[in-house]
């Protein structure tokens, strides 16, 4: 054989051996790293992954900012405390951009990158369809914003969330426009999404409640997210005269709506659920924000064991309204201590700790029932005054 051509056949083998050989060291590292062994370098004990998801770039990115430095700050002070068994903690993050497919990109990557659990994601039309690919893993996520029902009804004993639902927050939101606003004639907006369209739907049944009062649902529309400009649609219902119109979507809409209500003379007050209390709401609406109602559970700087939180978290990150961020650094600080308590990265023990967890965290106390959803979700409305969210009105117990 010519020299030179079994040269380079030998340099093209020790090129594929090399490649297989990294390729087999990273697989041992990764199987390591999951039976909580070594590394490679046989001393330092290997990290546990941990994955984040939510909306990272796009128009909702404010919202995936605050779910991801949520959970950094509790990785943090558990990574100061020498993490679990001293082996640190690292968190990996997925950008969904609220997009289903790119929801199911991003849990199979995170996946394959061997995270043992997950905190997300952010949008329900992206926890859904990621939380099956979690489940066929065995891997536990915990959705620090998800209220869509469906998400905790699919009977995966691996999913959890520390929010309430759309079933539970669409009768508040019911509730609070029949008995306080005794509105008669409701509107109801959606932006078709999983969440928004689904917490129409919730809202509207709940208002049934209150046919027999008078009060009636006298549109039902979805308009298109993404889109910017809804004077026609907000020109049809003003010609309805309704006593209030209500969205069920996120804030880059709802601060359009808003603010075009406004503009084509729609006087009736707008109400929205907790996919729109975020300070760009009110940048998008100026002050036609006034007056808003919406959704949310009670405001943290309220609460004594929020405070340690909001303290940790404005040194940080500064002191922008990020009302997502104690839910993600509590579901992280829950799916840590479950680990811990468990003494195991293996899904299922996590997850059956997860199901039995009782924990006070910075939101207020957190169990979880046999769906995986929280034993307590406290809704309450918000009003938007001089420039700012502020807690308003409270339903009976
Ligand atoms: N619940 C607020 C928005 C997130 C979602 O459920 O899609």
């Amino acid at each position: 054989m010519d020299q030179t051509v079994l040269f380079l056949r030998t340099k093209q083998r020790s090129f594929y051996f090399g490649i297989v050989g990294l390729f087999l060291l990273s697989m041992t590292n990764i199987a390591c790293e999951k039976e909580g062994g070594k590394t490679a370098e046989g001393n330092k004990p290997s990290a546990i992954h941990i994955g984040v998801a939510g909306p990272m770039t796009g128009d909702q990115s404010k919202l995936g900012g605050d779910v991801e430095r949520g959970a950094q700050l509790a990785v943090d002070e558990w990574n100061a405390k020498g993490g679990i068994t001293g082996r640190a903690i690292r968190l990996e993050v997925g950008d969904d951009q609220h997009d289903p497919k790119q929801a199911v990109s991003v849990a199979n990557k995170l996946v394959n990158l061997g995270i043992v659990g997950m905190v997300g994601h952010f949008n329900s039309s992206a926890s859904i369809p990621a939380s099956s690919v979690y489940h066929d893993a065995g891997i536990p996520m915990i959705t620090p914003a998800s209220t869509n029902p469906k998400l905790t009804e699919q009977g995966y004993a691996n999913v959890f969330r520390v929010v309430g639902r759309d079933d539970q927050q669409g009768k508040v939101a019911a509730d609070f426009v029949a008995k306080h606003l005794k509105a008669k004639r409701v509107s109801i907006l959606h932006d078709k999404t999983t969440y928004g369209q689904g917490l129409a739907v919730e809202f509207r049944k709940s208002l049934a409640n209150y046919a027999g009062d008078g009060l009636e649902v006298v549109s039902f529309d979805g308009v298109i997210q993404g889109e910017r400009d809804f004077r026609g649609i907000l020109t049809t219902l003003k010609g309805l005269q309704p006593d209030l119109f209500f969205f069920g979507g996120v804030f880059p809409e709802g601060g359009q709506l808003a603010k075009q209500a406004r503009e084509v003379g729609l006087t009736a007050p707008m109400m929205s659920g907790d996919g729109v209390i975020d300070p760009k709401f009110i940048e998008i609406a100026g002050s036609a924000a006034e007056g808003t109602y919406l959704t949310f559970t009670p405001d943290p700087d309220k609460m004594p064991q929020a405070a340690g939180f909001l303290k940790k978290y404005r040194e940080k990150y500064g002191n922008e309204l990020a009302p997502y961020a104690i839910y993600s650094y509590d579901a992280t600080n829950i799916l840590l201590t479950a680990i811990s308590d468990s003494g195991s990265t293996e899904g299922t023990k996590i997850s059956a700790a997860l199901r039995k967890m009782k924990y006070d965290g910075a939101s207020g106390h957190v169990e979880f029932d046999a769906k995986g959803d929280v034993t307590k979700a406290p809704y309450i409305v918000w009003i938007t005054k001089n420039g700012k969210f502020e807690e308003y009105w409270k339903p009976e117990d």
